[in-house]
């Protein structure tokens, strides 16, 4: 955990749920049987994708929306590396909601990790895609609020085609334990954090999560391997929401598809037999 801390104070505001995912993060990554510098944090841009700047590992904070192409080439360019993408709903279901499939449909090795506080943040309190109907924010003003139906982010990671989909809030005690599960799959892992915005959402907070969450463990028949009790399960939300692992299924990833892939990661392979001009006729 001390290895991994960094010299600068987080700038969020004092009773953030970010507070609670970073703990949670640290003690995970510290859990992994893996040093600072085998380990890639991507991020988009937002409250929540700041993470990076109190994790001492390799990072990359890139634009709004876009942690997931620039994790897909990180791990294309190293697979050994463990990737971790991470960043807010606005940034993952706005902008990013494209890359959120394609990744999920390639089925890469990487952990997607959504602070969702069901609006934008760092830009003062717009709606977001996960906005519930009706929330007022200054962009959806009373009386209608938000007059958009809200993406359920696990639905959308299960119909998308991710392998191992899970929901904590970031006041759960067992974050970290969903954390290392989702890192140590092997395939693309969606974990959706509900996590209090204590400026901007005064409706969805820590004790409006606490009243609704239950833990799916805590069900005798419950079987996150049964894609049908998944997908039954992921439409609750509102009186009652979901936690704990969802789904999980094994399937080949992208990464194991290619066939350039197969020895050696690209960043170790020899360039030098590789000539830029012809490639470049090739291309012309
Ligand atoms: C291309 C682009 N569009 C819009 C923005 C402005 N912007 C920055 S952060 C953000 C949304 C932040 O919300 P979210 O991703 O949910 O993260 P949070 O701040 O709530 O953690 C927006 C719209 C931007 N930086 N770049």
């Amino acid at each position: 955990m001390e290895d991994l801390k960094m010299q600068y104070v987080p700038t969020w505001c004092i009773g953030c749920g970010n507070y609670g995912i970073l703990n949670a993060l640290k003690k995970a990554i510290s859990s992994l049987d893996i040093s600072p510098e085998e380990l890639a944090l991507v991020t988009g841009i937002g409250c929540s994708s700041k993470i990076g700047q109190y994790v001492n590992t390799y990072r990359i904070e890139t634009l709004h929306g876009r942690s997931l192409p620039v994790a897909t080439g990180v791990k294309l360019a190293n697979h050994r590396l463990t990737v971790i993408a991470e960043g807010g709903d606005g940034d993952g279901m706005g902008l990013g909601i494209g890359h959120f499939i394609h990744t999920a449909r390639r089925n890469l090795d990487i952990t997607y990790i959504i602070h969702n506080n069901q609006i934008y943040g760092l830009t003062k309190g717009q709606a977001s895609p996960t906005s519930d109907l009706g929330a007022i924010t200054k962009f959806t003003p009373a009386p209608l609020g938000s007059v958009e139906q809200p993406i359920n982010i696990v639905q959308m990671a299960l119909q998308a085609g991710a392998t191992w989909v899970g929901r904590s809030t970031a006041a759960d005690p067992q974050l970290a334990d969903y954390m290392v599960q989702a890192v140590n799959h092997k395939g693309f892992a969606v974990l959706d954090i509900l996590q209090p915005c204590v400026s901007f959402n005064h409706v969805n907070t820590y004790k409006w999560y606490q009243e609704r969450v239950y833990r799916l463990e805590t069900l005798p028949d419950y079987d996150a391997a049964d894609y049908a009790k998944a997908a039954s399960v992921a439409g609750q939300w509102g009186e009652k929401i979901p936690i704990g692992v969802i789904y999980r299924t094994e399937r080949m990833t992208f990464e194991e598809s290619l066939p350039q892939l197969a020895g050696r990661p690209l960043v170790e392979q020899p360039i030098d037999t590789i000539s830029i001009s012809t490639l470049m006729d090739e291309l012309a």
